[in-house]
C-alpha cells in the first residue's frame, strides 16, 4: 500500500499537507469505481479546486498527486491506494484513491477499511451503457451492509456519450430508490457551466440566501 499523506508538498500552494488539532475534524472518504470512471482525476479536479495543488495534473501526463507511482504512470490507471488530503469548511478530508482495475481489489480492501465513507464514482455514460456493473453493485452492499455512508459522484460529464439523467436512472435502479441527485447540472446550450444546489437551493460554491426575516412592525 502506497500512501501519499504529503500530497500537498510536492507543488502545493498551502506547501504542507492540512493540519487540523481536533480528531473530530478528520473524515477518510474512500474513491470506489470500475477502471476509467475518472477517481483519480476527480481527486485532482478537488485538490486543485481547494488550493491544495496549485493546478491539477493530469493522468496522461502522469502529473497527478495519487498516480505517482511510476507503474501506475506507466499503466495510466492506479496500481495502488493512495492518499490526498484536502482542507474543506475547517474539515480535513483524507480522499482515499482506489485502483478500479479488478488485479488490485486488495489495495481497494484495504482503502474501504480506512474509510468512513464511500463516494462511488460512476462516469456519466454509464446510463447509455446498460446496468450499473455488478461488481461495484456488490461493493456498494457491502458497505451498506456495514453501515458505512455512500454518495455517488457522476464523473466525466463531458464526455460526448455522457447522460446524467439516465445515469442517475442507473444508479438508482443499482443502488435503491435511497440514491437521490444532491445537485443538478446548469447547463448553457450544450456546455455545461456548474452544478445547482437542490438541498441549498443556490448554483454550487454560491452561499445561500440568508433566511427570510419579517420586517418589525
Ligand atoms: N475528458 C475527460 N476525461 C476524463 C475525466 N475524468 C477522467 N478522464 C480521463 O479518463 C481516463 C481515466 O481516468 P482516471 O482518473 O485515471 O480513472 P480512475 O477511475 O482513477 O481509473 P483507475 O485508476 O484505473 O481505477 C484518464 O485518461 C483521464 O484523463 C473527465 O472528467 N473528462
Ligand atoms: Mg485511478
Amino acid at each position: 500500500m502506497a500512501v501519499r499523506a504529503e500530497a500537498g508538498q510536492r507543488a502545493g500552494s498551502r506547501g504542507t499537507a492540512p493540519a487540523v488539532s481536533d480528531p473530530a475534524r478528520v473524515r477518510n472518504a474512500a474513491l470506489v469505481g470500475p477502471s476509467g470512471s475518472g477517481k483519480t482525476t476527480l481527486v485532482e479536479a478537488l485538490l486543485a479546486h481547494t488550493g491544495e495543488i496549485p493546478r491539477a495534473g493530469t493522468v496522461l501526463d502522469g502529473t497527478t498527486v495519487c498516480d505517482h507511482d511510476p507503474a501506475a504512470v506507466r499503466q495510466q490507471r492506479s496500481v495502488a491506494v493512495s492518499v490526498a488530503p484536502l482542507l474543506h469548511a475547517d474539515t480535513k478530508i483524507n480522499l482515499i484513491d482506489t485502483p478500479g482495475y479488478g488485479d488490485f481489489v486488495g489495495e481497494l480492501r484495504a482503502g474501504l477499511r480506512a474509510a468512513d465513507a464511500a463516494l462511488f464514482v460512476v462516469p456519466a455514460n454509464a446510463g447509455r451503457e446498460g446496468p450499473i456493473d455488478p461488481t461495484i453493485v456488490a461493493q456498494w452492499e457491502e458497505c451498506a451492509a456495514v453501515g458505512m455512508p455512500r454518495a455517488v459522484v457522476i464523473a466525466r460529464c463531458d464526455n460526448p456519450r455522457a447522460d446524467i439523467e439516465a445515469t442517475i436512472t442507473a444508479c438508482q435502479e443499482a443502488f435503491g430508490n435511497g440514491v437521490a441527485p444532491l445537485y443538478l447540472p446548469v447547463r448553457e446550450g450544450e456546455n455545461l457551466t456548474g452544478l445547482y444546489g437542490l438541498l441549498s437551493q443556490t448554483p454550487a460554491g454560491q452561499a445561500p440566501p440568508a433566511p427570510r426575516t419579517h420586517a418589525p412592525r
